[in-house]
């Protein structure tokens, strides 16, 4: 997640990490705001008292946002029972400021406000993930359980062959193994520590859903979707067109990737038809496939470029490869990364302490003390995940200079498609002006490149979908906490056509094995995201005057492109989105057409292969 203000619990619009759940000013602050606020319903408020009363409420988050960042970096570097103590803290005062200023904007409605004003209150009204209600003790219980949901996902081991193994060890299982038995075991196995969190998760979500009733939603469902400067119910649909635009490339994708899956392993491992088996995609969630590559390349395709042995040939560690990431931003006319980040990051997984490894970017202070915190492996994957980080830190810094509530994403999705954007960059041609490689391989390797891409751009579009209209089930009341392992099922199978290895135990809780729905990170933004990064790429591109295929447009060393960018990124969260996406690619709305036209050429190959197959599931 991006720079906003989420850590255990709620989240104002405060920059501070991305891809956790962020933090919130100290309760100091707090308690002499509530002294300093105008308490008399009598008066009519004023224009001038809600623009006072924004300034104080910037004045008080800033200032306090220092102190929650601080504290919830080293928990997460660091953690253990004290952390854990301090950061559940932190984050209860943070929501209780944060639920009171939402309750104070409740005094201007139906003022006409400049509209910095309004949507100022509007980021203040909407700006929480998980809102507490303002009676007492409720954003302790909160923030309680919240830390120890994801102290539980990030502390987690499963005993496999006689070793407490944890996620990333796991992971590297589920990547690369081709045992089904053993691809089974553990990935059952990763999913026993998820499934005591299912009590907690639903008294979290009692509260969560008490708060945003206290500040006049309908239920959370509704306060997620409200941040997107549209009715709720208009940016569901807005979902479900980008969704219909985009899942006959996935259906096409399935289909041959079971057709492999099925030669590969046989009709009693992966049969011919219905869904895929979860634990044969090459990875823990079956959210990104590129680690089966050699399962499902396309026949006949030129080997290509395998970025993983590129990297290791070539010695790279994980500080080269975040220097490369940086020197790719610097090349657009981006100011390289300040001392401190070098410094202060955390980019290996420490050997004798529990970190969050769930890899996110931060900007602690909300001005330049910009990190990176990182398991980082050298691999594609993690080459891609340096670049994504990067993404948010340059976006952070980009819109420093904006006032506080206003240092964020124009909207969530934009925050993660930045460095997502630039990595589609990283094509052969690239790689050869770096030196990974001496020559770029001809033409015939292009549908392998595409097949590469598509196994984690294309696979990804459902999961990234799915896991917050899970969600917003569990959050409208839909989904009783017996159901949620059964929903959750539902809707892997109905849009990713995936099924577990194995029948799952009553006592599952599988959404849980998910860093993002423990650690409470809204999950549409990347969704959005991966439709809207190719828009960029497209955008970009045309800017400068490509006319050849988009997967071989590389906008490495562009410092015109790099200015408009940096020109959207300035904006922050100043304006409509719709504003930010016209000013960097000329249009209002997010649109599939790009991706779909990026992959062209495979869905041309896909059709061809399926022609004779029952596809779906
Ligand atoms: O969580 C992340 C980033 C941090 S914001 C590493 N991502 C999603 C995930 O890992 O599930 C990036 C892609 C999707
Ligand atoms: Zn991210």
């Amino acid at each position: 997640m991006p720079s906003r203000l989420t850590i255990l619990g709620a989240s104002i619009a405060l920059a501070l990490a991305a891809c956790t759940d962020e933090p919130r000013p100290n309760v100091a602050a707090a308690d002499e705001s509530a002294e300093a606020a105008p308490e008399s319903p009598a008066a009519a408020p004023t224009v001038e008292e809600a623009v006072e009363f924004v300034e104080r409420a910037e004045a008080e988050l800033s200032e306090n946002a220092e102190f929650v960042g601080r504290t919830l970096w080293v928990q997460a570097n660091f953690i253990t029972f004290d952390t854990n103590w301090l950061a559940a803290r932190a984050g209860a005062d943070s929501t209780e400021l944060a639920v009171r200023l939402a309750n104070e904007t409740k005094r201007f409605e139906g003022l006409d406000l400049p509209p910095e004003v309004a949507r100022k209150m509007d980021i203040l009204r909407t700006g929480i993930t998980m809102p507490a209600p303002s009676r007492p003790g409720a954003a302790q219980e909160l923030a309680d359980i919240s830390t120890w949901l994801e102290s539980t996902y990030s502390t987690g081991t499963y005993e496999y062959q006689g070793e407490a193994l944890d996620l990333p060890a796991l992971e590297r299982i589920i990547d690369s193994s081709r045992d089904p038995e053993e691809l089974a075991e553990v990935w059952a196995g990763w999913r026993t520590v998820s499934a005591p969190m299912a009590d907690r998760y639903a008294r979290m979500m009692e509260i969560a859903s008490e708060g945003a009733r206290e500040l006049g939603f309908d239920d959370l469902a509704e306060m997620w979707l409200s941040k997107y400067g549209m009715e709720p119910e208009e940016m569901e649909a807005e979902v479900n067109r980008l969704w219909s635009q985009v899942e006959p490339l996935y259906e096409q994708l399935h289909c041959d990737v079971r057709a492999g899956l099925n030669e590969f392993y046989g009709d009693e491992v992966q049969p011919a038809e219905g869904p895929i088996r979860a634990d044969l995609l090459g990875n823990m969630w079956a959210q990104q496939w590129s680690n089966i590559y050699d399962i499902v390349a396309p026949e006949g395709a030129s080997e290509g470029v395998d970025l993983t042995s590129l990297l290791e040939e070539n010695d790279y560690t994980p500080r080269r490869m975040i220097e490369t990431g940086e020197a790719f931003f610097t090349s657009l006319g981006f100011e390289p990364l300040p001392d401190t980040f070098w410094e202060r990051s955390l980019f290996t997984q420490p050997p004798d302490r529990e970190v969050v490894c769930h890899a996110s970017a931060w900007d602690v202070d909300n001005v330049d003390d910009l990190r990176i915190k990182m398991c980082t492996e050298v691999d594609a994957e993690d080459f891609q995940t340096v670049h994504h980080e990067l993404g948010h830190n340059f976006y952070q810094r980009a819109y420093a200079g904006q006032d506080f509530l206003f240092r964020d994403g124009a909207h969530d999705g934009f925050h993660e498609a930045i460095g997502d954007f630039v990595a589609l960059s990283i094509t052969p041609e690239y790689l050869r002006e770096i030196g990974l490689i001496d020559e770029v391989p001809d033409a015939s390797a292009d549908l392998g490149l595409l097949m590469r891409q598509a196994l984690d751009k294309i696979a990804f579009l459902p999961f990234g979908m799915l896991m917050d209209q899970w969600r917003w089930r569990v959050l409208r009341g839909e989904v009783a906490p017996e159901d949620y392992n059964s929903a959750w099922w539902a809707l892997r199978e109905q849009y990713q056509g995936v099924v577990p290895p194995v029948e799952r135990p009553p006592e599952a809780f599988d959404p849980g094995a998910k860093y993002h729905i423990p650690a409470n990170v809204p999950y549409l933004r990347y969704f959005l995201s991966f439709i809207m990064q190719f828009q960029f790429h497209q955008a970009a591109c045309e800017m400068a005057g490509w006319d050849g295929p988009l997967h071989r447009c590389s906008i490495y060393g562009n410092e015109e492109v790099g200015r408009r960018f940096q020109a959207m990124l300035e904006l922050g969260q100043s304006q409509p989105w719709p504003d930010a996406l016209e000013a960097f690619t000329g249009t209002r709305e997010m649109d599939g057409s790009a991706i779909i036209a990026y992959f062209e050429p495979l869905m041309s190959y896909l059709e061809e292969r399926n022609a004779g197959r029952q596809c779906g599931w």
